[in-house]
């Protein structure tokens, strides 16, 4: 194993010798981040396991060298395959057995390994040791997923994002499941299976894949009223994020750091992106789906291949435990944030994610992470949401990944390093040496010891607890309104836009009419004007009243006015930060990693091409050439450009922007090209900047969106359509980078609706 020496220049919790006395102990240190191997611990930690068959013999899995792999041993050229073909018979064995089962949820995911680092010492608030030390970079892996569809399922489904990191400290691996969302659908783990059966595909007929859209989730969810202010995020353009590289993520639930001297304190996690927070619209979402179902893999290993690293920077809420109940809401109810305005996140550290899997099925198909796995510093609370994933997590493992020893698996290991007295089972890797197997034992002098807490050694937070044992909801988590509405009163004219078109789809795509009118009855408790809305769209009227009270799933013997949802007078009727548009913590400045199609066919403007070419990759973004057909065009002054992708490979809605150069040429060619009127046409729709200079501009006009005049003006009033005849490229190029800034151009939504979303009736109109 490559593992370096260490010669712990870190937090330097070294050796059970100490706490225990004895002599036998190994003399081996707890590895620290910096200074263990390369930069990157856990990486060098893989290398043992990394195969590369460049340069070497094809042998069977016994190392035996492989002659023929053609042809199976036959009795004669035409006869029957032999019993005793061992190749044949190991190559098919082991191809049958390919496959393991899929995640029960987020079973499509994307993973990299990275690194995080903290800013300063976090010893004031926790004694983990990765927390300590800004000269210590603590490998990370990280693995994005989706929750309700298949392996092979789209990236672009309207659908929470898991974002799991697995930190490899030096104490330990510490694990930090969350989603890309803050709050859960559910408020008790024993709700999780019920919620999943009920968004899966349905069982009769497993329709539909990927989707939310149908009747069983929504009869779940119209009786679940503690559901509501997750599904107002779902139905936001946070359930269909640009990009795995721009979401922000969460811990969800509250956890507790605990520092040296034994003082707890609540904390709650966020993951903040730097290059923002942005979401797709649903129709380009839907169209991506099949355009590029990968779009969010490729994304992410392009960007990472590029050397685009993405970063986000771990923030964190901390309340002191006096404040636990100084809260409108419950602390322990996962179904609730805490406004940013009220407890502010602390940025503390940040993880850079710079190096893509060598092998998907190795590393991001098998590794296994688990809210249980933590580290001295870190606690749970009693969230009961929680706490029955703490259960869940390792369970799953064992039947996923075959058996008890799937700690074993690379990706899983830890870089601290593991003795104990767990033994055998399936595939076990590990050739544990000696007698001993039990402890205490004297015969191995004790060891392996326990640590004490000075070492490293893990104990839980004693919680004081002093109760009686009850199925029972507390009082404490019966607001399921007030947030939800707080949620719809912070978004954007465009974002509530959003929000009523997602339940107009979701709502009409169910069948059954009283699970329409149970939801609409629910968001009237949310928003009355959403309510309405929604009702318009589904052509219904919103009910005053329902047959029966909501928060029907109560054991018989309870009465259920004693579970009505409450609502409780909220400290804040709005919080910026939920918004994605004007949210102050992402403001829209730079346009790096952003993807810029230039159309262009033979002729086209090669000096124009070239200058815009500069100024967007020196801003960070990356341009494409998409033409009428693949392989070398010829520009005016006979510099040639590779056509990236033709009409039929590119796709206006794998790009964030849209510019066509000029070149009488190339404009005629492109004017007569219905794909490419439909690229810029779509963009406009989805409110993409747009640029044409010189004969691009009359494409634009070709396309239905009218020109400009000599200078750099403004399409209508829309900030987001750039044009110019003069060709001060310099000009425009500012111009278009600025706008591509701001990611879309939203107000194009009302200046189309109100032409009922026809561009071609909305420049007709609007000409002259
Ligand atoms: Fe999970 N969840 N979950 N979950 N979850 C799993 O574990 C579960 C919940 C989350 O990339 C499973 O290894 C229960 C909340 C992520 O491998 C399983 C409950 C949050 C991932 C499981 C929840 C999450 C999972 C399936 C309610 C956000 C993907 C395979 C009590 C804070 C991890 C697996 C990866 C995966 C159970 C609720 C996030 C079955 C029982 C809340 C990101 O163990």
């Amino acid at each position: 194993m490559a593992k370096g020496k260490n010669t712990s220049n870190s937090v330097n919790k070294t050796k059970a010798s100490k706490a225990t006395n004895n002599e036998n102990v190994s003399n081996q240190e707890i590895p620290s981040g910096a200074g263990y191997g390369s930069d990157n611990a856990k990486l060098d930690e893989l290398s043992p396991n990394r195969e590369e068959s460049a340069g070497e013999f094809l042998s069977t899995n016994q190392g035996v060298r492989i002659n023929d792999n053609q042809n199976s041993l036959k009795a004669g050229n035409r006869g029957p395959t032999l019993m005793e073909d061992f190749i044949l018979r190991e190559k098919i064995t082991h191809f049958d057995h390919e496959r393991i089962p899929e995640r029960v949820v987020h079973a499509r995911g994307s993973g990299a390994h990275g690194y995080f680092e903290v800013y300063e010492s976090m010893a004031e608030y926790t004694k983990a040791a990765f927390l300590q030390d800004p000269s210590i970079k603590t490998p990370v892996f990280v693995r994005f997923s989706t929750v309700a569809g298949s392996r092979g399922s789209t990236d672009l489904a309207r659908d929470v994002r898991g974002f799991a990191v697995k930190f490899y400290t030096q104490e330990g691996n510490y694990d930090l499941v969350g989603n890309n969302i803050p709050v859960f659908f559910i408020q008790d783990a024993i709700k999780f299976p019920d919620l999943i059966h009920a968004v899966k595909p349905e069982p009769h007929n497993e329709i539909p894949q990927a989707a939310s859209a149908h009747d069983t989730f929504w009869d779940f969810i119209s009786l679940m009223p503690e559901s509501m202010h997750m599904i107002m995020w779902v139905m936001s353009d946070r359930a269909i994020p640009r990009s795995l590289r721009m979401m922000e993520g969460f811990g969800v639930h509250t956890f507790r750091f605990i520092n040296e001297r034994g003082k707890a304190r609540f904390v709650k996690f966020h993951w903040k992106p730097l290059l923002g927070l942005h979401g797709v619209l649903w129709d380009e979402a839907q169209k991506l789906s099949g355009k590029d179902p990968d779009f969010h893999r490729r994304d992410l290993w392009e960007a990472i291949e590029n050397g685009d690293f993405p970063q986000w920077e771990l923030g964190v809420q901390i309340v002191e435990e006096k404040d636990e109940h100084s809260f409108d809401f419950d602390l322990l109810d996962p179904t609730k944030i805490i406004p940013e305005e009220i407890v502010p996140v602390q940025r503390i550290g940040k993880m850079t994610l710079n190096r893509n899997p060598d092998n998907f099925f190795a590393e991001t198909e098998q590794v296994a992470f688990h809210t249980g796995n933590i580290v001295p510093g870190i606690d749970f609370t009693n969230d009961p949401l929680l706490q029955g994933r703490l259960f869940s997590y390792l369970d799953t493992q064992l039947l996923r990944l075959g058996g008890p020893n799937f700690h074993e698996i690379p990706i899983n290991r830890p870089i601290a390093p593991v003795h104990n007295n767990q033994r055998d089972g399936f595939m076990r890797q590990t050739i544990n040496r000696g007698q001993t197997s039990y402890e205490p034992n004297s015969l191995k002098g004790g060891c392996p010891f326990q640590a004490g807490v000075d070492m490293s050694g893990f104990n839980s937070f004693a919680e004081r607890i002093d109760a009686r044992k009850i199925r029972e909801r507390s009082p404490s988590f019966l607001d399921h309104f007030s947030q939800a509405t707080l949620f719809f009163n912070s978004q954007s004219e465009p974002e509530q836009n959003h929000i009523i078109r997602a339940f107009c789809f979701e709502l009409g795509k169910v069948e059954t009419p009283p699970i329409r009118e149970r939801m609409l009855f629910l968001l009237a408790q949310v928003d009355k004007g959403l309510a309405n809305r929604v009702a318009e769209g589904l052509g219904l009227a919103v009910p005053s009243k329902l047959e029966k009270p909501l928060n029907m799933s109560i054991p018989a013997d309870v009465d259920p006015k004693r579970l009505q949802p409450k609502r409780v007078k909220p400290e804040l009727t709005e919080s910026p930060t939920l918004s994605m548009v004007e949210n102050p913590n992402f403001p829209k400045e730079g346009i790096q990693t952003r993807k810029v199609a230039f159309l262009i066919a033979d002729g086209f403007d090669d000096a124009a091409v070239a200058e815009m070419k500069q100024a967007l990759m020196t801003a960070g973004a990356h341009p494409c050439t998409i033409a009428p057909r693949l392989g070398i065009l010829t520009g005016e002054n006979k510099e040639i450009a590779n056509a990236d992708f033709s009409f039929l490979t590119g796709a206006s809605v794998l790009f964030d922007a849209v510019y066509v150069p000029g070149g009488e040429k190339s404009v005629a060619a492109l004017k007569s090209e219905p794909e490419a009127l439909n690229f810029v046409n779509e963009a406009y729709k989805h409110c993409k900047t747009i640029a044409a200079t010189d004969a691009g501009v009359e494409f634009l006009e070709e396309a239905g969106l009218r020109a400009g005049s000599e200078k750099v003006e403004r399409q209508t009033s829309d900030p987001g359509v750039i044009v110019s005849r003069s060709a001060d490229l310099q000009t425009v190029a500012t111009e278009f980078i600025n706008a591509i800034a701001q990611h879309r151009h939203w107000g194009r939504e009302a200046f189309l609706n109100s032409y009922g979303g026809s561009i071609a009736r909305a420049f007709a109109a609007g000409a002259d």
